[in-house]
């Protein structure tokens, strides 16, 4: 009796591995799966040496996502079940060094679908992007299902892994679960080397020094989302069932879209003498080839997705928290 107490016991307590954990969507995402599965059985890895602070809380381990010996052998030895792979370049990082930024994407991904097609992984997260689309794509309310020609390495990178990842579960039947992410907002830990990075840094020069310049034109729309969300919709289509999830390329996910001079009127409100100017560079052309809006009916119709962050509850919980000291780090 005892004995099958202490076997159910383990069954239910899945060990999860996020590799990546140090970036914007690792840590918050890291916080909140130790919150729920417990601080031990969330490890986060990460190429860095040591943990940041906010990641303290539970186990941490150096991996690197391409050191394919190192990553296979951590996640057999450790029994890991569950494996978050977020280790990536992102859309402007990945223009300036697209070949490392294909190896990156692509190889990390391979070690663990591979992983799983073995049987030493139950599940896999893997990020996509609103990158997958392109400039032939509808750019309102863009559909799930539509035309995808990417311009940039990132975005050929994202979709070339969504086709992988849908080959490997209708081949191997490996259960690998996506989002394309919009524009991921917030205040814990800081974006790096997106074109979506605008909306973050805002917030930053607008509590600063009142004014900021934007590298994106004024009547740029693009899909954001508060982190929160994001966070929430990630672990809802992880704890979805098998059956709920019909689509294993990537969800689209919509959030909130908004311009850069929507997103300063909204920050006007709060704080009205702040200003904004506007000197686009290359993360123009990559705003140009996004969606301005998503539709995610489908995550919707699979999972019960509804988001609940609009543009004013976001900008005001932005504007109380960003601590602008990380600024000067
Ligand atoms: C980026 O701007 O590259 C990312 C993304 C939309 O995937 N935030």
């Amino acid at each position: 009796m005892i004995h099958l107490n202490l076997y159910n016991n383990r069954k239910r307590m899945k060990k999860i591995l996020v590799i990546g954990a140090c970036g914007q969507i690792g840590t918050e995402l890291v916080l909140a799966l130790r919150t729920r599965f417990g601080q031990d059985n969330v490890v986060a890895a990460d190429v860095k040496p040591e943990a940041t602070d906010a990641l303290k809380s539970g186990p941490y381990k150096q991996l690197d996502a391409l050191d394919k010996e190192n990553v296979r052998a951590y996640i057999i030895d450790n029994q890991i079940n569950e494996v978050y792979l977020l280790a990536a370049l992102l859309s402007a990082t990945a223009e300036k060094n697209p070949d490392f930024a294909w190896k990156l994407n692509m190889e990390g991904l391979f070690t663990i679908l591979d992983l799983a097609k073995e049987g030493h992984i139950q599940k896999i997260f893997w990020p996509s992007s609103i990158a997958v689309f392109g400039p032939t794509t509808p750019r309102d309310l863009t559909p799930q299902y539509t035309v995808m020609e990417p311009t940039t390495v990132y975005g050929i990178s994202k979709q070339a892994g969504e086709r992988w990842c849908e080959y490997y579960y209708n081949k191997f039947g490996v259960d690998v679960r996506s989002i394309r992410y919009p524009g991921l907002i917030s205040y814990t830990s800081l974006p790096g080397g997106g074109t979506t990075d605008y909306a973050v840094d805002i917030f930053y020069n607008a509590k600063k020094s009142g004014k900021y310049t934007s590298f994106l034109n004024s009547e740029s729309a693009l899909p954001m989302m508060y982190m929160e969300d994001a966070i929430r919709a990630t672990i809802e289509l992880m704890e979805a069932t098998k059956e709920e999830v019909k689509i294993r390329s990537s969800y689209n996910l919509a959030g909130i879209s908004f311009t850069p001079a929507t997103l300063a009127e909204a920050i006007q409100k709060h704080l009205p003498d702040f200003t904004i100017d506007y000197a686009p560079d290359f993360r123009q052309a990559i705003a140009d080839s996004w969606p301005n809006s998503i539709d995610d009916s489908a995550a919707a119709n699979d999972w019960h997705w509804k988001l609940k962050f609009d543009l004013e509850a976001m900008v005001k919980i932005m504007l109380e928290n960003v601590d602008i000291s990380k600024l000067e780090n």
